[in-house]
């Protein structure tokens, strides 16, 4: 079963927001945005880009006729700056013209003089000046105190990791059209088309029903536009409301990369403890999170950062502590992950840090300490599975097999130049959104009378298959064949207070919306079929294959006709659905409860070469066992898995964001000066086993969610990068601070002892 959109994409037919054609009279939109990182606007003066050419209007905070407020868990964001300025991108004014390079112009001709303040981009100094998004949250489990007592090893330090640009191919952007009676229809890409929904509703001072948004698909988003897709369909909105045209407002590349959030840095300083046989007694860790200038979901992903600080570990005594700090960078924000990489990258930065101490190594460690099922997290739920065990063990199996570490040590030995390292990276995700209420979700599906069906949920594809699962989920439950099936864009009028598409969770939920929808319509269908056949009540009726059967026995009833039938027989072919995933409760107070419907898990063995004298490495390969439950589909579960862990890597060993020391200017603004990874920085081999399993409280049809667990597998590489360092020379004090550039490799490799 492939990506149902494989062949569209391919012949480059699909459509996104830029690709729809639009009426004529069409707006285009250009935002100036604030040039300081933090300041006051001192004078605004729109006249003379106003009197260009093609220029039709301009919006201004002042001409917004609800709140100014796009903030969702905290309301601390303008949509347009009133006086004070927080980061270099925030949004400023709206230029509506006729071309998009009309209203760019335009941009440029506004008149803006700012005054400037004192800025702070470090979270720590953000920290040490009181300035914070939301107070400061501690998870905790026994007692570290007293637990230092009883260690052989103790090791503290400081680790650092780099944020992250989403860098989905297509930008963000949105239109809006006017509709009856004030109403507006906006397409949007964004992943929660119901917070742009009720965002434009608030800014625009109207009832939710009067805003419809629509979303077909995205060219990506990786968790950029959960939060961050709202402010460009709200604009869009307002001009549709402000002027009574058509609005579109699409962002190039390099606005999209100077003026949106990304990942949030994190500045952590740890303290581990352990036995002189490895087992780990106690952990404490404070995380200092860049939040950038407003909270937008930094206070979410710090709570994630806190459930994953001991990552797939049993560690008996802990103390986690987050800070959100806001500094004047632009907002950062959900990113696959969420918060726990970062987590899970400061723990293994402590365990190789030990391994070091102890001189024992840190794959010793790390198994030493693996979760089993019934352990405790420090917020109080029980691991209820056995896949990280069984992961790592069947990975270590094949690392024993084929006599990895021999291998290596021969080489290592023989070769002056070239080195290679290695590492297991164990990972534990934890599926469900933290935040209870979202966990959430519904379907609406409809059998139309030739047979074919029609579903729409609240998720949102964004190239990582979620459409395609549900078309399988709706093929499996009915008993039909797959081309019957067709999934609509998402929309609120169809699908209503959905939860964003995010936190790897919107198969499951969405899945388990459309199985009760569809199972709600084949009730009705069985039970008419029964009658219509003349089979004695309570005789067992089934659909399969597209065949009705009954006790086993198939009759001449087809999924068409039959169909056909019910619908005269004026039986209801439509269903709505709901679901929630039931089991999850969690305490602010106490930090206790259980806020996981279940945890994915799995093993990553990485291995590089380094080139000593240029610093530079390759992968050689990555071998991983991954936990995906029952799959429903290994091709799309494949692709995320690959493709997670590069991003990943990516993470760690790449994709650096420069600032400028002065101006707080991003100067890493284009691909050119930012790098991902591509074809030369792919593994040799990425082998990738699934491990077949069975969980209790599994996602839909007992498969597992895969779209944010695999992004971790990326953290070995770092790792098993240190760990050729060690091989060229014992003696370099290895650095906790991502990404491992292959500048800061040469460094280390060239420090002065
Ligand atoms: N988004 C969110 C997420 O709003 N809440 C979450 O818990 C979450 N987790 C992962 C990714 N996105
Ligand atoms: Mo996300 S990081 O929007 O699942």
């Amino acid at each position: 079963m492939k990506h149902q959109d494989a062949m569209l994409h391919v012949r480059g037919v699909s459509l996104f927001v830029d690709d729809f054609k639009l009426p004529k009279n069409l707006l285009h939109a250009a935002v100036l945005v604030s040039p300081v990182s933090h300041g006051t606007i001192e004078k605004l003066e729109t006249g003379a880009a106003l009197a260009r050419p093609g220029v039709e209007m301009i919006i201004t905070a002042k001409d917004i006729p609800g709140k100014n407020q796009i903030g969702s868990i905290i309301k601390d964001e303008l949509l347009l700056a009133e006086k004070e300025l927080y980061f270099i991108g925030q949004p400023v004014a709206v230029v509506l013209a006729d071309t998009p390079e009309k209203a760019r112009a335009a941009v440029k001709a506004i008149e803006l003089e700012t005054s400037e303040l004192p800025s702070v981009v470090e979270p720590r100094k953000a920290f040490e000046k009181g300035m914070l998004l939301a107070p400061p949250r501690t998870f905790s489990m026994g007692n570290t105190a007293e637990a230092w007592g009883r260690c052989d090893c103790i090791v503290a330090g400081r680790s650092d990791s780099g944020g992250q640009e989403h860098l989905y191919l297509e930008t963000q952007g949105a239109f809006a059209i006017p509709m009856e009676n004030g109403c507006i229809r906006i397409t949007s890409g964004t992943q929660g088309p119901t917070f742009v929904q009720r965002v434009a509703a608030r800014v625009l001072k109207l009832p939710m029903n009067k805003i419809e948004v629509d979303v077909g698909r995205l060219g990506g988003a990786f968790g950029g536009k959960e939060d961050q897709a709202t402010p460009w369909a709200v604009m869009s909105a307002l001009g549709v409301q402000l002027t009574g045209k058509p609005v579109k407002l699409v962002l190039n590349r390099n606005e999209d990369l100077t003026w949106t959030g990304k990942r949030h840095p994190y500045s952590s300083d740890f303290k581990l403890g352990l036995l002189n046989d490895g087992t780990i007694m106690a952990w404490e860790v404070t995380y200092y999170q860049n939040g950038g200038a407003a909270s937008d979901l930094s206070t979410a992903i710090l709570e994630r950062t806190l459930f994953h600080s001991t990552n797939a570990y049993f560690i008996p005594n802990v103390k986690a502590t987050g800070i959100s700090c806001r500094t004047n960078l632009p907002p950062n924000t959900a990113f696959r992950g969420f918060g726990a990489p970062q987590a899970m990258y400061v723990l293994e930065s402590a365990i190789y840090k030990a391994s070091r101490e102890m001189g024992i190594s840190p794959i010793e460690i790390q198994e030493k300490n693996l979760l089993k099922k019934g352990d405790i997290f420090p917020f109080g739920m029980r691991y209820e599975g056995n896949e990280i065990k069984r992961s790592w063990s069947k990975a270590f199996e094949m690392y024993r097999a084929e006599n990895t570490e021999g291998r290596i040590r021969d080489f290592n030995s023989s070769n002056v130049m070239f080195k290679k390292g290695i590492s297991f990276m164990p990972v534990c995700f934890g599926i469900s959104f933290t935040h209870i209420s979202m966990n959430q979700a519904n379907a609406l599906v409809h059998v139309y009378t030739d047979g074919s069906v029609g579903i729409s949920t609240g998720a949102v594809e964004m190239g990582q298959g979620v459409n395609t699962k549900i078309a399988q989920v709706a093929a499996r439950t009915f008993g039909i064949d797959l081309f019957r099936i067709k999934v609509e864009s998402t929309n609120t009028t169809r699908s209503a207070n959905t939860s964003p598409t995010a936190a790897s969770s919107a198969a499951d939920m969405n899945g388990n919306a459309v199985r009760i929808a569809c199972d709600n319509i084949l009730r009705r269908l069985l039970a008419f079929a029964g009658k219509h056949l003349g089979a004695p009540p309570d005789s067992g009726v089934d659909l399969v294959h597209e065949k009705v059967i009954i006790e086993g026995k198939k009759t001449r009833l087809a999924w068409n006709e039959l169909i056909g039938l019910a619908y005269l027989a004026r039986v209801n072919l439509s269903s709505q659905a709901h679901y929630a995933t039931p089991g999850l409760h969690f305490n602010k107070t106490s930090e206790k409860g259980r806020p996981f419907s279940y945890h994915v898990a799995g093993t990553a063995v990485t291995e590089i070469t380094l080139d000593r004298l240029r610093g530079i490495f390759s992968i050689d390969s990555v071998k991983i066992v991954h936990d995906c439950g029952e799959s429903i589909n290994h091709l799309v579960d494949r692709g995320q898995v690959e493709g997670g862990l590069l991003q990943g890597i990516g993470w760690v060993t790449l994709e650096e964001l420069k600032y400028h020391p002065e101006t707080d200017a991003l100067l890493s603004d284009s691909l050119a000066t930012y790098k991902i990874p591509d074809i030369h920085s792919t593994p040799g081999e990425v082998d990738i086993k699934f491990l077949e399993c069975h969980s209790d409280n599994a996602g839909i049809y007992n498969s597992k969610a895969v779209g944010e667990p695999p992004f971790m597998y990326g953290i070995g590489t770092y790792f098993a990068i240190l760990e050729a360092v060690r091989a060229c020379d014992p003696e370099i004090r290895p650095v906790y601070s991502a990404p491992l550039t292959n500048e800061k490799i040469l460094l280390l490799l060239q420090k002065k002892r």
